[in-house]
């Protein structure tokens, strides 16, 4: 059985030369203290004038946009085939009328990325959610036309605001009907206010550890609130970071809408699917969770048929410079090797058996 591994970046060439030819945030560039590297700034308030120039957002290497040592970092960690996804913040920030060549270029580039390498390479397809709805739903005709493609990644925000919005209804119809899944990731996490005063002090651990999964738990809960797949019942989403907290608080979730009067009094408590049922119907959840315990809720929500293993390459690498497996990922392998020790079978689905079945790969 193939390691497939569902959760794995690329910022492809076009789009590091788009992010070096700006100022703002997302930017590529080096600082007068240190100009010889180039560094990746991308989160809200990366960009911090507290922030000493050479410390802001990380060191952006080849890592980031060279293939080749994508695949060597797969040959590494005896990965098979990656399902690769533009990171983010995708095109959030591109006027509206960039967008749409935008995202063709990126995905055309991704596209060719992937032939280059026939059985190692997947891809989610990069959507221009800043252009009109019917410019995202040509792409997605168009990405269900290409060799490669298995789904589009997308962020929190949809087209502005956020997953809720009917305004996505012909973008989720149409994702429906071509059968292309969302790969759902954070980006924005949450208000820079709830990290506090020292936040700088803390590094990113604060918005990555609990920002993205927290942003992921209330869009997926926004979805579900706003009835999108009682409106699309075959409207599939693998969420980032084993969802974030969704398996862990989807009882919560489900008791403050039963004991909720404002959606009683509008009609809203009853003939509606509930959490348990599209978390085990139309929610994938990677396994990019890095301990026994997290994974165990998402396997207990999901189930173990829904749990598709994953890396966040490029992100999170050793700190050591010498180091050759990165902990990330074992830390991953070893969270499945705990929650499916005795089972063998479960394990080599999640590990990649469950990524061939849904994303349909070729292998
Ligand atoms: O380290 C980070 O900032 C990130 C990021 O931006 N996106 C991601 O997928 N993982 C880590």
């Amino acid at each position: 059985m193939p390691i497939v591994d569902v959760h794995t970046h690329i910022y492809p060439p076009t789009y590091v030369e788009l992010l070096r030819s700006r100022n703002t945030v997302p930017y590529v560039r080096t600082f007068p203290e240190a100009p010889d590297s180039s560094r990746l700034i991308i989160l809200p308030g990366e960009d911090d004038p507290a922030t000493p120039s050479t410390s802001r957002g990380r060191p952006i290497g080849p890592e980031y946009y060279d293939i080749a040592q994508k695949i060597a970092f797969m040959d590494q960690h005896k990965i098979d085939t990656s399902v690769i996804s533009l990171a983010n913040p995708w095109l959030d920030f591109l006027p509206s009328e960039e967008a749409g060549e935008a995202a063709k270029n990126i995905n055309d580039d991704v596209e060719g990325l992937c032939a280059k390498y026939p059985g190692r390479l997947y891809a989610f397809g990069t959507l221009p959610l800043s252009a009109p709805a019917e410019v995202v739903v040509k792409e997605i005709e168009r990405l269900s036309t290409l060799k490669h493609f298995r789904g589009v990644i997308m962020g929190t925000s949809g087209l502005g605001n956020g997953l809720d919005d009917p305004a996505l209804d012909p973008i989720y119809a149409a994702l429906q009907k071509f059968e292309q899944l969302i790969f759902l990731h954070p980006h924005y996490g949450l208000p820079a206010s709830v990290y506090g005063p020292r936040a700088n002090e803390y590094g990113h651990v604060l918005p990555l550890a609990l920002g993205f999964p927290l942003e992921t738990t209330i869009a997926v809960s926004r979805m579900l609130l706003s009835g999108v797949w009682d409106r699309f019942k075959k409207l599939n989403v693998l969420l980032a970071h084993s969802g974030g907290t969704l398996p862990f608080l989807a009882g919560r979730l489900e008791s403050c809408i039963k004991h909720d009067g404002h959606l009683k009094q509008h009609g809203k408590t009853e003939n509606r699917r509930d959490v348990w049922d599209i978390l085990k119907t139309n929610i994938y959840l990677d396994a990019v969770i890095y301990s026994e315990v997290g994974l165990k809720a998402a396997l207990n929500a999901s189930g173990a048929d829904r749990l598709l293993f994953g890396t966040d390459h490029p992100f999170f690498p050793p700190l050591e410079e010498d180091a050759e497996d990165w902990h990330s990922v074992m830390a991953n392998y070893s969270a499945i090797s705990a929650t499916f020790s005795g089972d063998e079978k479960a394990a080599k689905d999640v590990l990649g058996g469950n990524a061939v079945r849904i994303l349909k790969l070729d292998l």
